[in-house]
């Protein structure tokens, strides 16, 4: 029984070894990264049982992806083997400031997932379904999974809005505010909620997206802002963090904002964890954060905020 299911695809992830442009470099280090189940590796790290559903290919790449999510210690029974598909790969160029992604994932074996997944899932046992807008993006059976996911009775749903322009043609903004608007939780960064709607303080995207019951927006190095129904925004600071690469940051918050909703924190709590569990991200090339010690981010949970600037 899992707490948490997390569905979307995972991909093998491919990292320049040497500097140069990329026609040059002919050692490349691989990875595993996967906005769905970056967020439940996150969730392992901190002690939630979580489920990852998605499909692979019969391929290496699949089997490399699948050890390695089992590996941090979630929960793979869930994951289909497609024989007739490949997994899908990406090439990241990182940097500090933000790293950019070049997708080799059409027709890939999660981009065949549909709402058909949803019979297989005992959702009645599950605390938060989390999705993102990146599964929506993939095919219109994966949009159909999102939806049909989010519109289930009884189904507590987490949604990170995740806008990866490369994924959409010009229906993106609408699609992902209309999922948005269905979701329980909603995570969306101040810069996407600009680039899709047009705003990016706290209150102005509340005007767009008013029906989430839980709406957090995340504002990079400053902070972040919770709004839930019927209360005043909260917002928390963030960590001073010597950057090394951003991708997986905002699934790490995710599962840290999430791990603490599970466990009943107060909302400035939530958003604090969600913040320890970005630093674990931000620290490392890799997409998957890397979990800090436990007993930091107990005592860094209810220091001083002032004592980290
Ligand atoms: O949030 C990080 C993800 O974007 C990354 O791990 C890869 O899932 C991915 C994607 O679609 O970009």
């Amino acid at each position: 029984m899992v707490a948490v299911l997390c569905v979307g695809e995972t991909m093998a992830v491919f990292t320049p070894a040497e500097a140069g442009p990329p026609e040059d470099v002919r050692t490349w280090v691989r990875g595993v990264g996967g906005a769905e189940s970056n967020v439940a590796c996150a969730l392992a790290a901190l002690g939630v049982e979580v489920g990852w559903v998605s499909a692979v290919g019969d391929d290496p790449f699949g089997r490399a992806v699948v050890a390695s999510v089992a590996g941090a210690g979630v929960d793979v029974t869930r994951v289909r083997v497609d024989p007739a598909r490949p997994t899908g790969l990406y090439v990241k160029e990182a940097g500090k400031a933000g790293s950019t992604a070049r997708y080799y994932r059409a027709g890939s074996a999660a981009s065949a997932l549909g709402p058909e997944v949803v019979d297989g899932l005992d959702l009645d046992a599950v605390a938060y379904v989390h999705l993102t807008g990146i599964t929506a993006a993939l095919s219109p059976s994966c949009l159909a999974l999102v939806h049909a996911l989010l519109d289930h009775p009884g189904v507590r749903t987490s949604f990170d809005v995740n806008w990866r322009p490369a994924l959409w043609g010009p229906s993106g903004p609408d699609v992902l505010r209309e999922l948005a608007a269905t979701a329980d939780v909603v995570l969306v960064g101040d810069d996407e909620a600009g680039a899709l709607w047009g705003v990016s303080e706290p209150a102005a995207v509340r005007e767009v997206l008013p029906s989430p019951g839980t709406l957090v927006v995340k504002q990079g190095p400053v902070g972040a802002t919770v709004i839930e129904a019927g209360a005043a925004p909260v917002f928390e600071p963030a960590l001073a963090v010597d950057v090394v690469e951003p991708v997986g940051a905002g699934d790490a918050f995710a599962a840290g904002f999430l791990a603490a909703c599970l466990s009943g924190e107060a909302p400035a709590r939530r958003l604090r964890a969600g913040h320890l569990a970005a630093a674990g991200a931000l620290c490392t090339l890799s997409d998957v954060a890397v979990p800090l010690p436990a007993a930091d981010v107990a005592r860094l949970l209810t220091a001083d905020p002032a004592a980290w600037a």
